[in-house]
This record gives C-alpha cells, structure tokens and sequence, in this order.
C-alpha cells in the first residue's frame, strides 16, 4: 500500500509517497523534486515568484518560508497531501504562498504559488509563478523540448534543445504575454517535456487548468533551468483577498511519452473534459469549394452521400465559409444559397445525414454590418481603437469583447437561430482565439482566459448538447466546454508549402504535412480532452498536388490518430478506387496510436503503433523527399506482419522490422502474434485491419470460424495463414453479419 510519509528534517521539509519525494528549503525559500527511479533527473531550487500589474515582483528565493503546516486532500486526482508555506515578509509586501501536493498513488506533483493582499487598496496581479529558475538536473547528453503551441494552428513539434525555438507571430502565438525571448530559450504553452532522447527519460511539466489564466513552461538550455506561468492579466485583487495560479503538474518520468497521456488524463480530469463515446465523422465543404461553396454544390455531394451511404456512412454534412454575407453577419445568408441555410439543413436531415455549419462567432471583418453598428461591441487597444483579431478575407478582423452584455445576447441569439430555428446539429467555431486578444473589456476584472470562456460558456448553452468543434482555438481553456477540436493546422492539397524556392514556410501554413505533424504530436489529447480533429482526408485525383502516397500517409495518420474523419472532396467526382481510400477509415475505431519516436524523430514521428487487442498495427513513414529504409524494433514474439497499401504478406518477422518506404509515403503493417495454427493476419476491409470488421475468431483444432461485422468497405479480401501458407478469402457484399469457416 503506497502512504505517504512526512518529515521536519534539520534542512528544511520532505514529503514521500515511495516514488516522488518533495524537499522545501525553508532557509532558501526554495523546493526540490526527486525520483526514486535511478536515472530519472530531478528538479531542484525552484522557487515561487508573484509578479504585479507593474513590475513589482515578489520570490520566495533567498528568503526565508515558513512552514503552515500540512493539509489532506482527497480530490479527483485520489488522496494526497498538501504542503503549506508562506514566504516570510515585511508588513506592506503582499504574501506568497507555495502549496505542493503529492499523492499516494499518482506519479506528479502539483503546486500552486498563491498571493495574499495584506493592504487595504487593491492590487493588480500580472503572472505567478509555481516554478520559478528551477534547475533541471540530468546526465543526458542531448536533450529534446516539446513545443506546444497555443491555438489549433500553432506548431507543436519536438526540438533538439542544441538548436533554436521555432518563431512564431500571430494569430498562432498567444497575445499579451510572452517569456522573454533569450539565446538558448525554448517555450511552450500548456505544457512542455524535456527528454533524453537515449532514454526516454525527462520531465513532463504543465497546468492542469487553464480555465481562468493561460500558462507558459520556459526552459533555458545555458542553465538548465526551469520556469512555469500562469498569467492573472492585470485583474484586481482586494483586500485580503487570495488568487492563485493555475496547478502545475510536475512529473519526472522514465517514458515520457506515457507521461504526456498522464498529463491529458490529469488535466481532463481537473477541466471535466467532455470525452466521446464514439468519435464521428463527416463531410466538410472546404478544402474543395473553399468560399466558393453553393447550395447546388452541397446539395450534390448529399445526393451522392445519400446514394452510397454503406460505402460512406458518415454522421455529419457540414458547409463551411461562403454561405454568409459577410465575417459577423452569420445570419444574411448570399445569394450562392438561395433557399436559405433552414432549407438546407432540411435536405440534410431528409436524408438522413445531420447538419453542420461553420462560424468565426468571435470576430468581425471591418466591411461587417455588425462591426459598423456596434463599434463598441468591440475589444479596444489602450488607444481605443479596436483591437485588431486577424487579416483575412481581404480586411481586418476585430474581436468581439465576450464580456459585454449586449455580445452575450448576440452571441446566444446566433447560435439559438442556427441551432433552433435552422435545426443545425454541429457548428464548428472557428478563429475563436479572437476571444482571447489582449485589450480592454467591458469588464476589466476578467483574463483573457476568462473572457474566452465566457464566449464558448455562452455558445454551449445556446448549443445544448449539440457538437461542438473548435478551431483555431486556445486549446488549454477549450476543455470541458466543446466536443471536437481542431488540433493542428490546414491540411492542403499539396504536401509542404513553399514561400521561396527550396525553403519550407511556417509550421502554421496550410499543407498535408503540417497538419500531420500536429496531429501526432497532439496524440495525447484525443479521447481524453475532446475527439481530435486532425482536419480532412483528401483523396482526390484531380485538383490536387499529393500524390497516392502522400494520399496514403495522410489516411494513415488520420485512421491511426483516432480522432474525427471528415472528407473533404468533390465525391461525385471520386473514382471507386479513391472513394475506398475514406471507406477504409469507417467506421471511426477511435483509438489513439502512440508515437514511439516522438523524441528521437528529427521532426516528425515516423512511427506510430496501436494495440487493437487481436492484432497491432504498426504505421512507418518515411517523411524524407528520397526513398529511405526505415526500421523498427520489434517487441516480444514473433509476429505475422501484412501491410495494407501494397496488401501484400511480409512472413514472420521478429526483433527488428526494416522497410523501404518511398519518399513522403508509409507502410501500414498489422502485426499479429504466431500462434503456430490457422489464424488470420491481414484484412483489406479498414484500415485497422480487422479491428472493426472481425467480432471473433476461433480455432477449434480443425477448422478456423471468423465473424464479420459489416464496415464502410463491403469488398475486399481476408488473409489467413495456415500449415505454411497464405490464404486469400476474397469478401463480397459484406452488407451484414456473416460467419466464415475455414
Ligand atoms: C475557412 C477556414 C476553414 C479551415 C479553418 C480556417 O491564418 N490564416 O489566415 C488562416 C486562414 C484560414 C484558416 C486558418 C488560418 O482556416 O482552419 O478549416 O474552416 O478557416 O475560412
């Protein structure tokens, strides 16, 4: 039975549940982190800093804490106990306080730094800091820094700490705050890992809440050290009155990639999460019609969604930008959709699809008639005039101010029109981190975190329990409040986009590859926080720059990352063959693949496994422009291994897989265990192979019985192997359930 065990020693504190042990300092104002496992680094001299609205900064370091004594806590995170200290201070300072929780059986540590105000004016509170010039103390010879980004199009990629920080600019970097940037610095929102690459080894540390303050984790390379913020925006605190930052998770690991899903069950749990039951799928307007989308348009991929619904049965119809008159007047309709947006959420519905439609609710294009007539529904720069959101559609785009009483009535009457009046059943919401821009508000006591929240709050209740899909979206604060959210940048119809020759753009940029990049990287999230939205499929021939392989590198990620699928194709247009490549990712098993490179991967992970119970499917991508071998070690047994895209039987392999992908391209490989009878070991039918489509299979002694379950693809082969050789059992018209014997 793991307990905890508390003890004043002549240093100072410690705190133990066997494997974590806390010591405080008291004489230095300062905490340390230390894990029972050897090889683990540690986390030591941390102290806690407050900062206010104009510079006055207050550090537990070099002073002197008293010790409060210790609390019990029993929370969603189990039992634990919580160290209370305050900084020792002159009458007139504001008072800081660490608490540090740990508990009996979960592997992280939580800490809040917390300010009092002992005056008896109001202060301004700017930013705390629970972690602040901590050193991180490893042996590792390299180490790599996770980098989450702020919204759903920030970059969230794994560097080498040797090299530099990606830059970013807005609308993808958050507003306002920013750690100043240094030589050797690397940031992230939310939530960062540093990991021996050699090891796996490292620390995952990150706010479990961002639900009133956004957050940063820092680490600098020349130091070693360490910093976490969450940012309280300048709001007032009163007399005698206590804010605390958000909780910052802190866990010294020995796999972190495991611990990165630690880290998305913890902040699930403290942000009440929304996690699916089924993760679904749709069809979006976009990336073919972009904002050229019309209602005849829309109208003949439902004819064609309605005539092969077997082949395609997705849940969702879902029409993007172009049916509004313009970015804030969602509710004029142009005259591309003649009959109006009720109209067509009827056709929807009469076909038995449901209705979805997009809206950017949180800004207005200057030309707006709702920018025009309600200047002051606007957040306003310090000068007064309105803060500018983004440049899009060929103007400037302002922010809503979400703590405005009139924009809250606004915002729900939208939303009760498109939902009750027109009878949509999704909306994806879109250039939402216009919401959270840095400005002033009709109410200044609010952070930008808070006033966002607001915003969502406001669409959920006017939604009910219709979907929710975020986009664009401050993913920390996002939490609990939508069903879906986007998770990297566009997909494209074209691979990498090029500003000039041979130079790759920024991460954020449309292009198949940087949406992939993402959606691995954020794997962690789906399933715990929301359903991910790794953006659309795109398997079209014609009107496209990908070719089959990336075509197929992109279905694997998407079919392997377990999040929503949405098409995104002119369908009637599809040839069977192509058609079948979105076939093959339904229905959505909803599972999330691990990437196991994720911190030895020059960039982007290339492999990604995932346990379906039966079988394993193990995905190599090779992301290089040249044909490359790429290897894999392999765990345990042997395993029959049957790749999908050439469909073709690899033989037993064990220890160690090496393929040959072609440039941009993967192989896709179930790897099931030998079992030394009859058994099968590919199937043509999903992606997965097998995990939809088989409910069972059993070997009696002397013959193989396999029941299908019918999916998207209604023809295909199953492999079986047996006495030695490989049988191929063509599948016909899989319509219903159907037994097999072998
Ligand atoms: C509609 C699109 C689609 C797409 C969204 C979003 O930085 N930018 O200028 C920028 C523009 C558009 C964009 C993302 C970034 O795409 O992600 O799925 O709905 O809006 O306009």
């Amino acid at each position: 039975m793991p307990s905890l065990q508390f003890e004043e020693t002549d240093r100072g504190l410690s705190l133990t549940n066997g494997s974590l042990t806390v010591e405080v300092h008291l004489n230095k104002g300062t905490y340390d982190i230390h894990s029972a496992t050897p090889g683990v680094p540690a986390i030591t001299n941390a102290a806690a800093t407050v900062i206010l609205r104009d510079g006055p900064t207050f550090s537990t370091r070099g002073e002197d804490l008293e010790f409060v004594g210790t609390t019990d806590v029993s929370d969603t995170h189990g039992k634990g106990v919580t160290l209370l200290l305050t900084r020792e201070a002159a009458e007139t300072e504001p008072e800081v306080h660490i608490l540090i929780t740990l508990y009996e059986r979960q592997p992280f540590v939580i800490v809040h730094a917390e300010i009092q105000n002992p005056a008896a004016s109001p202060l301004r509170m700017q930013e705390f800091r629970p972690l602040d010039g901590a050193t991180l103390e490893t042996e590792a010879k390299a180490l790599r820094f996770y980098k989450h980004g702020w919204q759903s199009w920030s970059p969230t990629v794994v560097l080498d700490t040797t090299g530099v920080d990606v830059v970013t600019a807005p609308p993808v970097i958050g507003p306002g705050t920013q750690p100043e940037s240094r030589e050797g610095r690397f940031t992230s929102d939310l939530v960062t890992a540093i990991v021996d690459p050699s090891t796996n080894h490292g620390a995952v540390v990150g706010f479990t809440s961002n639900t009133d303050q956004f957050s940063h984790v820092w680490f600098d390379r020349n130091t070693s050290s360490l910093s976490a913020a969450s940012y309280a925006d300048g709001i007032e605190l009163r007399p005698r009155g206590v804010l605390s930052s958000e909780p910052l998770y802190i866990e010294l690991t020995s796999y972190a990639v495991h611990s990165l899903a630690t880290f998305g069950d913890t902040l699930a749990a403290e942000m009440d999460a929304r996690p699916p039951t089924e993760v679904t799928s749709g069809w979006c307007s976009w990336y073919y019609y972009w904002q050229g989308v019309s209602e005849p348009e829309v109208v003949a991929n439902l004819d064609y969604l309605a005539a092969n619904r077997d082949a395609l049965p997705v849940e969702y119809v879902q029409i993007d930008d172009g049916y509004q008159a313009e970015i804030g007047d969602w509710l004029t309709v142009n005259d591309k959709f003649p009959h109006g947006m009720k109209w067509l959420a009827d056709d929807i519905h009469a076909r038995g699809l449901k209705a979805g439609v997009w809206v950017a609710p949180f800004l207005a294009g200057a030309r707006s008639r709702l920018f025009q007539e309600h200047p002051a529904w606007f957040v306003k720069f310090t000068t007064g005039e309105p803060a500018i959101a983004t440049l899009n559609w060929g103007q400037l785009c302002y922010a809503l101010d979400l703590t405005h009483p009139e924009v809250a009535e606004w915002l729900e009457a939208t939303f009760r029109t498109i939902c009750d009046e027109w009878g949509y059943d999704y909306v994806k919401i879109d250039f939402i981190f216009a919401g959270a821009v840095d400005g002033v508000r009709h109410d200044p006591n609010v952070t930008r975190a808070q006033a966002y929240r607001r915003g969502v709050e406001i669409i959920r209740d006017a939604v009910g329990d219709r979907f929710i899909l975020a986009c664009g979206n401050p993913q920390g604060p996002s939490v609990g409040l939508v069903d879906g959210a986007r998770v990297g940048p566009d997909v494209a119809p074209y691979w990498l986009a090029f500003d000039r020759p041979g130079q790759r753009t920024p991460l954020s940029d449309p292009s198949a590859l940087n949406s992939i990049r993402n959606s691995i990287n954020r794997f962690w999230m789906n399933g715990r926080l929301w359903m991910n939205d790794p953006d659309c499929l795109l398997v079209r021939e014609s009107d496209t720059a990908l070719k089959l392989d990336e075509v197929r590198s992109l279905a694997t990620v998407i079919g392997m990352t377990g999040g929503m699928v949405l098409s995104s194709d002119k369908l009637p247009k599809l040839s069977l063959e192509r058609q079948n490549l979105i076939s093959l990712l339904l229905p959505v098993y909803g599972k999330t693949a691990v990437p196991l490179d994720l911190f030895q991967a020059p960039d982007v992970p290339q492999v990604l496994e995932l346990n379906c119970g039966t079988h394993r499917m193990l995905a190599l991508f090779n992301w290089s422009d040249e044909e490359a071998m790429i290897e894999e070690p392999l765990p345990g047994s042997d395993w029959h291994a049957f790749e999908l895209w050439n469909e073709e039987y690899l033989g037993v392999v064990s220890s160690l897989i090496s393929l040959r992908i072609p440039p941009h391209g993967c192989k896709l490989l179930r790897l099931t265990p030998v079992l030394g009878h009859p058994q099968v070991m590919g199937s043509t039918l999903h992606l997965l192979q097998g995990a939809m489509e088989i409910a069972g299979e059993d070997w009696d002694g002397k013959s193989l019985r396999i029941s299908l379950t019918p999916v998207a693809k209604q023809d295909g082969a199953l492999y079986i192997w047996g006495d030695g050789n490989v049988k191929r059992i063509p599948i016909e018209g899989l319509r219903e359930k159907r037994t097999l014997t072998i």
